[in-house]
């Protein structure tokens, strides 16, 4: 089964086309886990081996400010654990297997990437927990903006209260 969306124990994949249609957010909008998608990227298929491309602005809605990549992840670790402010990501295994968990608060999602030619983009204000790290396996993230640790929520608390979300139900 190619990457896909997993809601619990039934796949659905859904994988957007090359055209994509992101949401618009205005500024009182609530970013949901419904924002993240998985990206189809363009695949040049050659017996000399296979190419694929990301290109800022179109097959994600930002700019490209910085790239970096986990590697070497020991079987069993996690990563992740935390939400960023502004930050959109777009993740990509570029070798091997790993599972996404975004959370808006109220829903949760789990993403399995297993293609170099397949993206998951993250909105910012998502909060994301990652495990099932494969031996080998390599995650890419392309992002929006340079580092700043001032951007993560790496409080679970702290983000549920900045979503406006009251523990016990209601909003
Ligand atoms: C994310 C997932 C997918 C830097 O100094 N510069 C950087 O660009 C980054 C990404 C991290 N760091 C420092 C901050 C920490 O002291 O590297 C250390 C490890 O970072 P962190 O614990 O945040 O790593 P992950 O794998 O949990 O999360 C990272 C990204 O931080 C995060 O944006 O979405 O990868």
């Amino acid at each position: 089964m190619p990457a896909g969306r997993m809601v619990g124990a039934n796949p659905v994949p859904q994988v957007s086309n090359l055209d994509l249609n992101f949401t618009v957010m205005g500024a009182f909008a609530r970013i949901s886990i419904n924002d993240c998608r998985m990206v189809n990227l363009p695949k040049i298929s050659d017996p000399r081996g296979n190419l694929t491309f990301v290109e800022g602005q179109r097959h994600v809605p930002f700019e490209i400010k910085r790239v970096y990549y986990l590697y070497d992840v020991p079987g069993g670790e996690k990563r992740g654990g935390h939400a960023h402010k502004a930050l959109q990501q777009l993740l990509i295994a570029m070798s091997g297997s790993f599972d996404v968990v975004v959370d808006d608060g109220r829903e949760k999602q789990r993403f399995h990437l297993n293609r170099s030619y397949h993206g998951l983009y993250i909105p910012s204000m998502i909060w994301r927990d990652m495990d099932n790290f494969s031996s080998g396996s390599v995650c890419l993230v392309l992002a929006s903006e340079y580092y700043s640790e001032a951007d993560y929520y790496r409080d679970y608390e702290d983000y549920i209260f900045a979503v406006g979300i009251r523990r016990g139900g209601g909003v």
